[in-house]
């Protein structure tokens, strides 16, 4: 029997990339293209139900209705960010289950603030990307950036670090950022210590680490999987997560998530949409795994 479907997920477009200060502008272009995707997956369904090959099972078909865009404001970034949390907000005091398609990784702190305003308790958040997202601030990128959504997240008053954890990191750092992850920081799971542990490992780690939160915001920079598997990013770091390990993973937290966001896909450094396409499968395993 397929499981019985209770959440309704809304999408919300957010076709910006103001804040890409340091990688390659293109995401303004990503929510088109994920939606795009998502229709070719969607397609499949029959009578309310969808056929999932790996658990070979029939499953039903997740609602998933498409709120259409924030309301991006290409010159403002703070009113960008400000109309994106209002509507993710909203989403959430209509009981749905905001999908948030970004747009650059300004789209974490967005995020984090309307799942943030539209709940009450403890906020926790699971964060995949190669990079840490946690500058404070400096002249190039001011306080609100690609680079510093993590940061910005973690001042929200309920959102917990203790309850937060950032997944598929490498490359290299300023040390400042050090300092800030060591006394401030959440915990993490480097993309080298995820493909040591496993993906089953990995998931337990990261839910026995926001067990206890009252809602979890799982934001997925595609960075996070490497540039082999996701070609159109903001940035490109070698060493990544595989697309495998990417699908697996959200998969098994999305029955324990109250929204996803999957950021800074850029359809002009993509190769024949392969990157939306896998930010369109992230879409629809969180839907239909966590329904
Ligand atoms: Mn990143």
């Amino acid at each position: 029997m397929p499981a019985t479907s209770n959440r309704t997920f809304e999408i919300l477009g957010v076709p910006f990339d103001g804040a890409a200060t340091l990688g390659w502008p293109g995401a303004r272009y990503a929510p088109a293209k994920i939606r795009d995707a998502l229709g070719w997956i969607t397609m499949r369904t029959e009578k309310g139900l969808v056929y999932s090959l790996e658990t070979g099972q029939l499953h039903s078909a997740p609602t998933i209705v498409d709120g259409g865009d924030a309301n991006v404001i290409p010159h403002d970034l703070e009113a960008t960010l400000t109309n994106t949390s209002q509507a993710i907000a909203d989403i959430i005091g209509n009981n749905n289950v905001p999908i948030i398609l970004g747009g650059d990784d300004s789209t974490l702190f967005s995020g984090s603030k309307g799942v943030h305003d539209g709940t009450t308790g403890i906020m926790g958040i699971i964060h995949f990307d190669a990079h840490l997202d946690v500058m404070d601030e400096n002249e190039a990128q001011g306080a609100h950036s690609q680079s510093s959504g993590m940061r910005r997240s973690l001042e929200l008053p309920r959102a917990s670090a203790d309850h937060s954890i950032q997944i598929g990191l490498r490359h290299f750092n300023f040390p400042s950022s050090q300092a800030y992850v060591s006394t401030a920081g959440p915990a993490q799971i480097t993309a080298y210590e995820f493909d040591a542990l496993g993906t089953d490992a990995a998931v337990a780690k990261i839910l026995q680490r926001v067990a206890g939160a009252d809602t979890v915001f799982l934001s997925f920079d595609i960075d996070a999987v490497d540039p082999a598997h996701a070609p159109g990013a903001g940035a490109h770091e070698p060493g990544g997560l595989t697309s495998r390990q990417a699908i697996d993973t959200v998969r098994a937290l999305a029955p324990h998530c109250d929204a996803l966001a999957v950021t800074e896909v850029n359809p002009l450094t993509d190769h024949r949409d392969m990157t939306s396409n896998l930010a369109a499968y992230l879409v629809y395993y969180f839907a239909t795994f966590g329904a």
